[in-house]
Formats: C-alpha cells, sequence, structure tokens
C-alpha cells in the first residue's frame, strides 16, 4: 500500500482539499477554506500545516471565534448548505468562544466543521495553560461542551482514528437530514505528530447530495387529504430556499390554489407580490397569513422545523381537526404534530406531491383565490402603513426597514438575527428571491449581524449585503468589520440605535414589570438601580475607528443620501440611525408564549398573569394520528 508520511494537521489539511460536493450535476468545494485564531493549541499543529500545505486552502483570520463560526454559517446558508468552512481554534477558551456559534449552526441545520484544539493526549506536562482539570476524569476537556451541540462529535488521540473520524464527519456535514456542526477535538500534541497515511486517503472524494423522494404511500395519502381539503395553507420554510425548490412552489401554488405563508427562513422562497404569497405566519406574521392559518384545515408545512413563532406558540391553527402534512428531509421535523410524514427532498417531494394531486385531478377554487386576494391586499396596504408612520422625533425601525427596502436592488441581500429586528423585517422587508432575505432566527444570536453578514458577502461578492443591527447587538460584537477591511469585502451596516435592548423591555413590561435593566443607562447614584441619564455612545466613531466609512442619519433624507452615499463607496459602511424607542409595530393577531409570574404582589403583574391565562387558552396540542 503507498502512504505518505504527514502529521495529523498536515493530513487534515490535505484531506480537507479533497472534497466535494455535487448536486444537480454541480460540483462544488465542499471546503471554501479555513477560518482561525492560533494559539498554543493549534498554530504549531494546523498553522503549520496550513503554511506546509495549504496553499490550496486558504486561511482567514477572525477577530472572534464565536463570530467566525458566524460567518462560517452564514456562508453555508448562502451556498444551500452545499459549501463551508473550518475552522481552527486553540485550546480552552479559543475553542469554547465556538461553543455558541456550533449551537447556532446546528439549530439552523447548517453545516460547519470545528477544529477546537484539545489537551495533551500524552497528559505529560498536565494541566497545560488554559486546561480545566476535572477532578474525577482525565478524559475530559472543555471540548466536552460541544457534544450536545454538535451533529457529530470525536477526539483523535492517536493519528490514524483520522481515517474513521473525518470520512463519518464529511457524511454528516454533507448529509442534509443530519447537518450541523461537526466537531473534531484535536489534542495540541496530536496534532503534530506524524503517520504513513494510505495515499488513497487523500484522492478526491465527491458526495452526491440526493433527492430524496417520500414514499409513495404517503404521497398517495397526502394527495387524497389535499383533494378534501377546502382551506389549504402551505407554509415554506428554510428547506425550501435549501433545496432550491422555489419554481416547485410557485408551481404547485398556481396549479391547485394554496396560499403559502413563509417563516423566517423561508421568506422570500416566493417574491412577496407573488399571487399566492399570503406572507409571514406566526407570532410575527401578518394579518393574511395569520387569518388564514387560524381557519386552515390543511396544513403543507415544508422544510420547516414549526419553531414556536411560525405557530404561534401552538396558537396559530384553530381549525377543529386540522391536519398537518409535513414535507422534511428530517425525519424529526416531517413527524411533527402528528402530521402525515413526507420524508425527502422538498423540490422532489413538492413535485411527486403534485403529481399524484393532479391525478386525482384537483382544482383551484375560485372564492378561497379571492379571499386570499383580498387579504393580501389589506396586509400589503397594512406594511405600506407602518413603513411610512409619522413620529415627531425621530425615525421609527419600520421606517429605515422601508427606506433600505426601497432603496436596495432585488439583488441584494439584507442580514439581521436578534432583537426588534427580525419580527419587523420578517413583518415588512418585501424579499424579492431566495438569498434576499437572511434573518438568522434559529438561535437569534446577537452579535451574529456583522460576522454574519461577512460569510454572506464571501458567498456573493456580487451582491450589496445590508447589514441591520440593533445597537445591543453591535456593542455584543462588532469587530469583524476588521475582518472585512482585511478581506478586501465591503459590507453596509445600517444600525438602529434605540438606546438597549428595547425588544425585551417590551417583553418585561407586557409581563407587568416596570421596565429596568435594559436600557443602556448610568446607575443611579441615590436610587442605586439603573435609571440614571443614558450612556452616550458614539457609534459612528467606534466603527469609523475600525475603518468604516460612517454617515449619521437623523430623518428621511439623510438615510436616502447615506445610503446612496454608501453604495458609491467601495469598503465597508456604517450609517448610524438613532430611532424612536416607543415606536413599536403592532402585533398582527396573533401571540407569542411568554410565562408571567403566577403570583407576585404587583398588580400590573397579576393583570398581566390573568391576560396571559386567558390567552394559553388558544394553546392546542396538535396530534393526529387516525388515517384521512
Ligand atoms: C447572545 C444573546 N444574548 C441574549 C439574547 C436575548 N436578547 C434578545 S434580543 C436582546 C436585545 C437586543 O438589543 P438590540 O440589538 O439593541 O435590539 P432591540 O431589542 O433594541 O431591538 C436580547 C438581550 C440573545 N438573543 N442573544
Ligand atoms: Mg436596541
Amino acid at each position: 500500500m503507498e502512504t505518505i508520511r504527514l502529521t495529523v494537521a498536515q493530513a487534515i489539511v490535505r484531506f480537507l482539499c479533497q472534497q466535494y460536493t455535487q448536486r444537480d450535476g454541480q460540483e462544488r468545494r465542499l471546503f471554501a477554506g479555513m477560518f482561525g485564531i492560533f494559539g498554543h493549541g493549534n498554530v504549531t499543529g494546523l498553522g503549520q500545516a496550513l503554511d506546509e500545505g495549504g496553499h490550496d486552502l486558504r486561511y482567514y483570520r477572525a477577530q472572534n471565534e464565536q463570530a467566525m463560526v458566524h460567518t462560517a454559517v452564514a456562508y453555508a446558508k448562502m451556498k444551500n448548505r452545499l459549501q463551508t468552512f473550518a475552522c481552527t481554534s486553540s485550546v480552552g477558551p479559543g475553542a469554547t468562544n465556538m461553543v455558541t456559534g456550533a449551537a447556532g449552526a446546528t439549530i439552523n441545520r447548517l453545516p460547519v466543521l470545528l477544529l477546537p484544539g484539545d489537551i495533551f493526549a500524552s497528559r505529560l506536562p498536565h494541566p497545560v495553560l488554559q486546561q480545566l482539570e476535572h477532578p474525577s476524569s482525565q478524559d475530559v476537556s472543555v471540548n466536552d461542551c460541544f457534544r450536545p451541540v454538535s451533529r457529530y462529535w470525536d477526539r483523535i488521540n492517536r493519528p490514524e482514528q483520522l481515517l474513521s473520524s473525518l470520512p463519518e464527519a464529511m457524511r454528516v456535514l454533507t448529509d442534509q437530514a443530519e447537518t450541523g456542526a461537526v466537531t473534531i477535538a484535536l489534542p495540541e500534541d496530536v496534532q503534530t505528530e506524524a503517520y504513513d497515511f494510505p495515499s488513497s486517503f487523500f484522492t478526491k472524494r465527491v458526495y452526491a447530495i440526493p433527492r430524496n423522494l417520500p414514499g409513495s404511500d404517503e404521497l398517495n395519502a397526502a394527495a387524497t387529504l389535499l383533494m378534501s381539503a377546502k382551506r389549504p395553507l402551505i407554509i415554506a420554510g428554510g428547506g425550501v430556499i435549501y433545496s432550491e425548490a422555489s419554481a416547485a412552489l410557485a408551481a404547485f401554488a398556481e396549479a391547485f390554489g394554496i396560499p403559502v405563508c413563509e417563516s423566517q427562513a423561508g421568506k422570500g422562497a416566493l417574491p412577496w407580490d407573488h399571487a399566492w404569497n399570503a406572507g409571514p405566519v406566526g407570532a410575527n406574521g401578518g394579518l393574511a397569513a395569520n387569518r388564514l392559518a387560524a381557519q386552515a384545515d390543511v396544513i403543507v408545512a415544508v422544510g420547516t422545523r414549526l419553531g414556536d413563532f411560525v405557530t404561534a406558540s401552538h396558537s396559530a391553527f384553530q381549525a377543529d381537526d386540522v391536519r398537518f402534512i409535513a414535507l422534511n428531509v428530517t425525519s424529526t421535523d416531517a413527524f411533527k404534530f402528528g402530521a402525515l410524514p413526507l420524508v425527502g427532498d422538498a423540490r422532489a417531494g413538492l413535485t411527486a406531491v403534485s403529481d399524484a394531486l393532479a391525478a386525482l385531478g384537483r382544482q383551484p377554487e375560485p372564492s378561497y383565490a379571492e379571499e386570499v386576494q383580498s387579504l393580501v391586499v389589506e396586509w400589503n396596504q397594512a406594511v405600506d402603513l407602518q413603513r411610512r408612520v409619522q413620529r415627531p422625533e425621530a425615525l421609527t425601525q419600520a421606517n429605515v426597514i422601508g427606506l433600505v427596502n426601497e432603496f436596495s436592488r432585488p439583488g441584494d441581500v439584507v442580514v439581521c438575527a436578534a432583537g426588534g429586528l427580525p419580527g419587523d423585517l420578517l413583518k415588512l422587508w418585501r424579499a424579492c428571491e431566495p438569498k434576499g432575505y437572511h434573518v438568522e432566527y434559529g438561535y437569534s444570536c446577537m452579535g451574529y449581524e456583522i460576522a454574519g453578514g461577512l460569510g454572506v458577502k464571501m458567498a456573493d461578492p456580487e451582491r450589496e449585503v445590508y447589514i441591520m443591527v440593533g445597537d445591543g447587538s453591535y456593542l455584543m460584537m462588532h469587530t469583524e468589520i476588521l475582518t472585512a477591511l482585511q478581506e478586501h469585502l465591503k459590507i453596509t451596516i445600517v444600525l438602529l440605535d434605540n438606546n438597549g435592548f428595547q425588544c425585551i423591555r417590551g417583553l418585561q413590561m407586557d409581563a407587568g414589570a416596570p421596565a429596568f435593566g435594559n436600557e443602556l443607562r448610568y446607575r443611579d447614584e441615590h436610587s442605586g438601580r439603573l435609571e440614571g441619564p443614558f450612556i452616550p455612545i458614539d457609534f459612528a466613531k467606534n466603527a469609523e475607528s475600525l475603518g468604516a466609512t460612517t454617515y449619521t442619519a437623523t430623518n428621511e433624507t439623510e438615510l436616502r443620501a447615506a445610503l446612496k452615499r454608501a453604495a458609491g463607496e467601495s469598503g465597508t459602511t456604517l450609517i448610524y440611525v438613532p430611532v424612536d424607542s416607543e415606536a413599536r409595530v403592532p402585533g398582527y393577531e396573533s401571540w407569542w408564549d411568554v410565562p408571567v409570574a403566577e403570583v407576585s404582589t404587583k398588580q400590573g403583574v397579576q393583570a398581566a398573569r390573568d391576560a396571559y391565562v386567558r390567552a394559553r387558552e388558544k394553546q392546542r396540542y396538535y396530534y393526529a394520528s387516525e388515517e384521512p
């Protein structure tokens, strides 16, 4: 057997360069490169290997390990899970900084390969710098924290273990149902140890990404159920976009007269003005979709994990005998709510159900079509109203969303993740195409915005990337502005400053408590509480110090002008926009389950509890086991 003597780290680099995916005849490198931050736990291992053999695996230096995972994951999302990055970190804090990013990847079902450094397998110098010693086991390190947030986890204690571990890691990364964070912990001594690897280990490997079909019995049952449906409704999730199933979805909706509503991850699956797009559904949904959902008799959930925002915490669907059909690559999702499970690819599945339904002769029902249309007209007017609302003090968040949306072109991307913005964007942003709306709302991780926006730009440099970020998220993590500078990549950041964590302050007050601890205020010396004046921050100066061009916009004219100038810039821009912290976009006949204290001495809390208990009466347990 022909062998080649390499260190573990050298073997990993060489192996990663040879991994490809292929779908619909198109082949792509699985790894676009490797992100990293070096320390003693990886610089002489993977660092050395990247120098010696990494010309084919570009190295990107990030500012923060959590951020680099967000960047990698955003890239993978833009690439429909067919390409991603590897991320290398040092041992200890560098490694655990990636845990949050890993959880975000796994929740969103997006692939990323994490290679944290680990403590010496030999144990000879223990405890090594940054080692957490476990009192009852020497077989535990902080990297065990990755186990519950990873879809595959391994630790390489002997070089030859790579031969079995890496292929498994690739299988999971490329499996559309299983994918998420994959973690391979690499003890720092083992990274540098050599082994005679079989040369065949480093030959090119192409992973075919199949378009699996659901079982034919289930497909027929789904068609039969849909034949009898008077008020069917499709929920489009991220799976529609990852599967590139937009055309199949549009054809399905049109052929049978079934409205489509959207989740955060599915927004853009159909253009906002498609005749059958009823807009967003659920807790942050709009009028049209929420009214349709309340009365729907058959829900067709495609590529969605039916999170609580989509289902309005199980209160969105109120028809007595509402049934679910769930088409998903992941069986966990296909079986939720007692659904008729269609385990398979969204595009292949939609086409197959469509064929079965056409054979049964389903026709669109004109009266339902009319009802959908008039609801959509009403909803579009509500959106216009919010976007144009006038407040004397400052622009509202809704105004800013409207203005950025109007200014951006169809191929541009809006990026967001946490705070009040995602909900308002879901309601008010008009997405033109599947890749134009990128909101991470699986983990809704503050700090994803700028790091993720960078990944979006890396995935498609032709697009303008508009990152909309709240002041709280910005303060949590913004230093990847520097990485954008380093890589000569342009991102446009629109920072909406409302003096703190206003969406959480809103939740707090809705639960009957006085507002405290969410705004950015000095501690008052007399009361001892955080109720002094607001702490002024010069966000523009902050971004400028990292190399961004900055503008401040306090009204519509200034914001339009700033957007225009930002579009003309070649580098990163931050537009600072103070917004009215009291202006809120309302909810539209929906609810989100956030618990309220059962006992309290405060009347406000007692009243909120009563309202909460009443609201919870709409919460349903969906489980239908009998056949249609
Ligand atoms: C990492 C992380 N920590 C905490 C939270 C909980 N959280 C959600 S939104 C939010 C406040 C965000 O503030 P900002 O970005 O200013 O947005 P705003 O609420 O003002 O719209 C917090 C603390 C979170 N989503 N992510
Ligand atoms: Mg804020």
